[in-house]
């Protein structure tokens, strides 16, 4: 099934989809497979084909585009009354990959929960604002990105501080959901289904002791996010000149290069807000087999962490972990 239906969406094909999953659900297969198997399974392909250089960034688009319509379809033909309490979804600041708590939403609406879907990129104000003027039980905030790890403390925090209990998810909050507890959320779900047992038994928690602060960067964090821009372009120029490969890109590839070295500095930012390496050590292991699949070659990578460790002599934390992340590329 998600093999047909990865086919389909990988050719634009939306009617197709649409029809496939109408089927399919026709045939008797619950919506809840069909989201999660079917949909979710062939988006999780479609992140390892474009990982892999096999698929280009468009046709993720277009795939990811016709996942929501036939999402959108199945749902239309699941109307369940509410019998439970009523949740908000969001998706923290900055953070774009609304499908997965799409997926969220209908499963959690398919339990008989009323909910208010958000979806992405909800800066934290507009988000209480909205919970004071409807009152939920509870707020699902998902994180599928670690640089929105900073936002998405200072929206468990401001939830909390308003009374209402946060369940966390997306990979952002790390294996497992590591950083979700130590950020201050009530509890983490692997995914949408693990979310719906969450809600629906023993909740909310009650052996919480919430150690709530809007903050948890110092003096290394606050240096490398207000230097930012600076440490961007100064690496950008220190990359010319110590890969000379790079004086024949094309705009596209300096563009690129440009973003990769932004990514650096940002994973950078969020692993020490959380103070953990693996934040950005897991993400130099990644960047590095998406960089290899287009050809570039992995001192290409190093001479980037290299650029900004020299800008950041001066903060052990932050140079540690780059030294952590060029001697994964060593190896
Ligand atoms: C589609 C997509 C996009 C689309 C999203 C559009 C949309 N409308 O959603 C766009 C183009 C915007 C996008 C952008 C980016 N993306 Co993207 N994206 C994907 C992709 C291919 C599919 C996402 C998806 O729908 N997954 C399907 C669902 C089923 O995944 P799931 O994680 O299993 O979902 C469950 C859980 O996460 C959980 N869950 C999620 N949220 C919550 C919340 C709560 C409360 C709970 C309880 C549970 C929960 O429940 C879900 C349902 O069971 C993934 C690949 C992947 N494996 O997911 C990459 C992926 C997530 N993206 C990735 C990246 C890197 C990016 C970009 C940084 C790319 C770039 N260079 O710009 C940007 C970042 C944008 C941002 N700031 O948010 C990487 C992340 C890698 C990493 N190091 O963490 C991935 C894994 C791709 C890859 N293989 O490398 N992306």
């Amino acid at each position: 099934m998600v093999d047909e239906f990865l086919q389909l969406v990988g050719d634009g094909d939306e009617y197709g989809a649409v029809e496939l999953i109408t089927e399919l659900h026709d045939s008797g297969v619950p919506a809840e497979r069909l989201m999660i198997d079917v949909i979710g399974g062939a988006q999780t392909r479609v992140g390892e084909l474009w990982a892999a250089n096999e698929w280009s960034v468009a046709r993720e688009h277009a795939a990811t585009a016709i996942s929501e319509r036939a999402l959108a379809a199945l749902a239309l033909r699941t109307n369940v009354k509410p019998t439970r309490g009523r949740v908000t979804i969001a998706c923290v600041d900055g953070e774009w990959h609304a499908l997965p708590t799409r997926m969220l939403a209908e499963m959690l609406r398919l339990d008989g929960w009323r909910v208010d879907f958000l979806g992405a990129n909800v800066p934290g104000p507009h988000l209480i604002s909205h919970l004071h003027q409807t009152g939920p039980d509870v707020v699902a905030l998902s994180c599928m990105i670690a640089t929105r790890l900073p936002r998405a403390h200072a929206a468990i925090t401001a939830c909390r501080t308003a009374g209402i209990p946060v369940i966390a998810g997306g990979r952002g909050f790390g294996p497992g959901g590591r950083y979700a507890q130590h950020l201050g959320a009530d509890a983490w779900a692997a995914g949408a289904e693990e979310a719906v047992r969450r809600l629906a038994h023993n909740w909310p928690p009650h052996n919480q002791d919430p150690q709530l602060s809007a903050f948890l960067g110092d003096e290394e964090y606050t240096y490398v996010v207000r230097h930012r821009p600076e440490l961007i372009n100064t690496a950008m120029r220190q990359l010319t000149e110590a890969y000379p490969a790079m004086r024949e890109y094309s705009q596209r590839q300096l563009d690129s290069t440009a973003e990769d070295m932004a990514h650096i500095v940002d994973f950078l930012a969020a692993a020490l807000y959380v103070s953990e390496t693996a934040i950005f050590t897991d993400f130099v292991a990644w960047t590095n087999e998406v960089l290899q699949a287009r050809g570039v070659p992995a001192v290409a990578l190093r001479v980037g962490l290299e650029t900004v460790q020299a800008q950041l002599r001066d903060y052990p934390t932050a140079a540690a972990m780059l030294t952590a992340g060029m001697r994964l590329l060593n190896q």
